[in-house]
């Protein structure tokens, strides 16, 4: 079988990734494959470095510090999120340009934290940008930015504890969140692309991302809103790849498919460096944020 034709292929590095396929974005916008993983790119003694470095700073919960009969926030986010400042819980406003001001603003804050940041470690995030890159066939991978050259926040630390769940869903900032009035909504395809900080449990049975062979449609939202999609991906045999990560490990999937992840169990915070990148065919950039 091809990788073309093999849906649930997860690449373990890049040399296989492109010896089966030239395109390894075009194949998963078109969800030929349910995503890319590339293992081991972030040395994992600098992830539990970072994770002691969290704690040591203030800038997340100690998980000893966490119950979760408490009623705390169940995910906890080093840096700055679009979706969150745009139009979720940290919109400041119902005027979307003070919320785009401010996210650009939080956003500029972010690039100076994390300027300094990983200090005496290796830039999680140029790393990330790098996997991206050599996947990138004939595209600049580029921070997402505003046409007067803003830029976004390139990527954020996402912590999760326990109980935390995504229940089905796809992101993209044009279908889903309908920010027309961001650059980035420019994008026919959105991708969500991670790597793996620390897992949940340390067997290798932490919970990340399930990609159903899915994309959105007016129908598909019809059952996320009325609660019956597990039944309709049921019955329509929709096929799932369940990606396996350990820390120090890239992962890509199309996050235009519908996807999910269980929740979290145990005292461990499930934690990862994400972003969304915006991808066209047409386009020769690429753009990241998160
Ligand atoms: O944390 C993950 O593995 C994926 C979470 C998610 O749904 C996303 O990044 O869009
Ligand atoms: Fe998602």
């Amino acid at each position: 079988m091809t990788f073309s034709e093999n849906w649930s292929v997860l690449e373990p590095d890049l040399k296989t990734v492109f010896d089966h396929e030239t395109d390894p974005l075009k194949a998963l916008a078109d969800a030929r494959i349910a995503g890319i993983a590339l293992r081991g790119v972030y040395n994992p003694d600098h992830c539990s470095g970072l994770m002691q470095r969290f704690v040591e700073r203030g800038m997340m919960r100690a998980p000893e510090d966490f119950l979760p009969e408490e009623n705390l926030p169940t995910r906890i986010d080093i840096g700055s999120s679009l979706v969150n400042r745009a139009r979720g819980g940290l919109a400041i406003s119902d005027d979307p340009a003070e919320n785009k001001d401010a996210f650009l603003e939080h956003s500029a804050s972010t690039h100076e934290l994390f300027s300094h940041l990983f200090d005496g470690f290796d830039n999680p995030v140029d790393t990330l940008y790098n996997c991206l890159s050599a996947l990138a066939v004939n595209k600049d991978v580029k921070v997402a930015r505003e046409p007067d050259g803003c830029l976004y926040g390139p990527a954020i630390f996402r912590i999760h504890y326990e109980g935390h769940e995504y229940v089905p869903h796809i992101n993209h900032v044009a279908i889903d969140d309908k920010l027309f009035n961001y650059e980035v909504s420019r994008f026919t395809h959105q991708f969500a692309g991670l790597i793996c900080i620390q897992n949940s449990a340390h067997d290798g049975n932490s919970p990340h991302a399930v990609i159903h062979r899915c994309v959105w449609s007016p129908e598909v939202q019809s059952h996320l809103s009325n609660g019956t999609y597990y039944e309709y991906a049921a019955q329509s045999r929709i096929e799932q790849q369940q990606i396996t990560v350990q820390p120090g490990d890239f992962y890509l999937f199309n996050s235009g498919c519908i996807h999910q992840v269980a929740a979290v169990e145990g005292n461990i915070p499930r934690t990862v460096l994400a972003t969304f990148i915006g991808y066209s065919e047409e386009d020769d950039e690429i753009f990241v944020w998160a």
